[in-house]
């Protein structure tokens, strides 16, 4: 089925997804996976249908649009290789809510779980459990523990997304004064990564002047990132800049700042949605942000999945596999493990952001 793949189809798809899922909806405990007949014997005719590979998508918490993206695109890789797909998203950004999901998939017999793990080793025993069971496990976006998972699906280089984000706010506050940055959950292994990052860069000539004064943690939740941006600016009266590496953060902070009237004051950069990000990218208070393409990262990892499923590779280095629109991708080393790298985070600002706010 993915030889007959045609590029403009699969754009026309995204499309209609997006129109359909339309702006701010209230998502994501979606559940497409027809297995309300869980537990009951299959009728003769639907040997068929019991054929069918089931593939789950686990985010880490609901009401996060772009969690709503990736789920978009995997269920567009999904459909478009054939099978059943399952969305699902704790309440709550917590490696508990996301183990709850996984024990409810391991008994509905899914045939992949991706996960975008709320926790780098919490979830290993579940996953394990998983894995032993035969279901092919692997993380996207946000990776657990090597041991917890067959491959990871990366959305772009760590260590590329957390300097980029020290090298721009360094431009927008002149090399000097306090930086603060506002993170989503503490325990979310890509945001601790990309902050990493951001302390290797900051240790590099030419940021002397420049003060990381606090990580603060809004959890990927609206209101706490909020009154975690209020508490920074009243802490920090002094604040020339915030990096949020989060979408829900970063909108939230946007938001903030621009109720305050402090564009031009306190500039903001991280990670952010262009259709969420437009208007604080237009009014000032965020001269330049970075992302990738969320859309794409959900179907590339609903091709992987598609791929460990079907035998196509198994995790190991050097093996690779066609993820339809997205090109042959090739398994590579990440520390312990292996993972599958998608892109480059790219730089929004006045200049582009037009274009890309229909867009994601
Ligand atoms: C938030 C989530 C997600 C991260 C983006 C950049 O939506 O934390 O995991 O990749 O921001």
């Amino acid at each position: 089925m993915k030889k007959f793949f045609v590029k403009w189809a699969t754009v026309g798809l995204t499309l209609v997804m997006l129109t359909a899922c339309g702006g701010g909806q209230e998502p994501t405990q979606t559940n497409q996976q027809g297995n309300s007949n869980q537990g009951e014997e299959p009728a003769e005719n639907e040997t068929e249908a019991k054929d069918e590979k089931t593939y789950a998508l686990v985010f880490k918490n609901t009401g996060n649009p772009y969690g709503e993206k990736m789920m978009d695109g995997f269920e567009e890789a999904i459909k478009e290789v054939g099978g059943e797909v399952i969305l699902r998203a704790p309440d709550q950004p917590t490696a508990e809510g996301q183990i709850q999901i996984i024990e409810q998939l391991i008994t509905q017999q899914v045939d992949a779980i991706a996960i975008t793990g709320n926790d780098q080793d919490a979830l290993q025993p579940v996953l394990k459990k998983a894995m032993d069971k035969g279901i092919k496990v692997l993380s996207v976006d946000s990776s657990v523990n090597a041991n917890s998972r067959i491959v990871h699906v990366n959305q772009a280089d760590p260590e590329r997304i957390g300097r980029s984000q020290i090298q721009a706010v360094a431009e927008m506050i002149d090399g000097k004064g306090q930086i603060a940055v506002l993170s989503a959950t503490s325990q979310a292994s890509n945001q601790n990564l990309w902050i990493e990052w951001m302390k290797k860069e900051l240790e590099e000539p030419g940021y002397e002047n420049i003060e990381l004064v606090k990580v603060a943690y809004g959890d990927d939740l609206r209101d706490k990132s909020t009154s975690e941006t209020e508490a920074l600016l009243l802490q920090y009266p002094d604040l020339k800049a915030i990096v949020s590496p989060t979408t829900v953060g970063i909108a939230a902070a946007g938001k903030v700042l621009t109720d305050k009237g402090l564009q031009g004051k306190i500039a903001l950069t991280g990670l952010g949605l262009p259709s969420e990000m437009a208007s604080y990218i237009e009014n000032g208070v965020s001269p330049a942000m970075f992302l990738w393409n969320p859309i794409d990262v959900g179907y590339g990892a609903g091709m992987t999945a598609y791929a460990l499923v079907e035998g196509e590779i198994t995790g190991a280095v050097g093996e690779s596999f066609e993820a339809g629109r997205l090109g042959q991708k090739e398994v590579v080393e990440d520390g312990d493990g292996t993972q599958i790298m998608l892109g480059d985070p790219f730089r929004f600002d006045a200049s582009n952001i037009d274009e890309w706010k229909e867009v994601y």
